[in-house]
């Protein structure tokens, strides 16, 4: 069974060497990586192209000509990683706030479920320490309550980013009528599996702020996160179909 990685990258030449080699590395069979990149203004597109010849044909660079936004990222990422076959796909970022440890766990776990999502408000899931009160308020907020009361999601982490997807549970959602790009386009897919009726174990994760580099997250994008929501009430309507959704409990070795 072919797992791929799919890391889409804007600006991020200080993490990919790292966050890649940690990938390869891992104790996964038949694992490889597609980093999807934008045209970053830091070398990330070059030097991908260098990883990818030092370690082929382990690692694959989808070039786009522009920053396109991450949900187009991930749509193109995913349509090409099953063109080239793959079983499972991963979805997270390059920055380290998902730790590549998480991979083996979740392979562990999906051949009970189509869709395993890292999830930071289950038991046992973290956000980081770093955090003030205030912030960890408004995104449990957004996240746990805002989100789904309008839109009647059971998900607990619905924009959660880290993702382990059965390549059928892919087919299913039909990823030509995505239509969110942003911040949302998590949101969106975390409504498409559950409309589809996945089964879905929600792993809790620690999500550790990005190790290097300036965070985009400010007023302006939350507003339009919040605002967008109802965009997606109002393509899909509330959700009445449900999916099965599990969450993963902890065993007293694991932290
Ligand atoms: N290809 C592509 N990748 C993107 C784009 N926007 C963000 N990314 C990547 O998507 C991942 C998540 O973006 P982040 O900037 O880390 O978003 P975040 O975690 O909410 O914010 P911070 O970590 O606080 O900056 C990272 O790997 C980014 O490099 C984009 O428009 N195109
Ligand atoms: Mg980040």
């Amino acid at each position: 069974m072919k797992t791929t990685v799919v890391i889409p990258t804007f600006n991020e030449a200080d993490n990919l060497r790292e966050i890649t080699t940690t990938l390869l590395n891992l104790p996964v069979s038949d694992l490889d990586i597609l980093v999807v990149d934008d045209e970053s203004t830091d070398g990330t597109g070059a030097l991908a192209d260098e990883l990818s010849r030092q370690v082929a044909p382990r690692l694959k660079v989808l070039h786009r000509p522009a920053k396109s936004g991450l949900g187009t990222a991930y749509i193109d990422g995913f349509t090409l990683a099953m063109e080239n076959g793959a079983d499972y796909l991963v979805q997270m970022d390059a920055d380290f706030s998902h730790s590549p440890d998480y991979v083996p766990r979740f392979l562990e776990r999906v051949d009970k479920y189509d869709l395993v999502v890292g999830s930071r408000y289950v038991p046992g899931g973290k956000l980081d320490e770093r955090w003030s009160f205030w912030r960890y308020l408004l995104s449990w907020w957004a996240n746990s309550v805002y989100v789904r009361l309008i839109l009647g999601l059971k998900v607990r982490d619905a924009t959660a980013g880290f993702k382990l997807w059965r390549r059928s549970a892919l087919e299913k959602i039909d990823l030509a009528r995505v239509r969110a790009n942003g911040y949302v386009f998590q949101v969106e897919m975390a409504y498409l599996s559950e409309q589809s009726g996945l089964r879905i174990l929600e792993y809790p994760i620690y999500f550790e702020d990005r190790r290097i580099g300036r965070s985009k997250m400010d007023m302006r994008v939350k507003w339009e996160a919040a605002l967008r929501v109802w965009e997606i009430r109002s393509r899909y309507g509330p959700l009445r179909k449900n999916a099965s959704i599990v969450t993963h409990q902890l065993e007293t070795s694991e932290k």
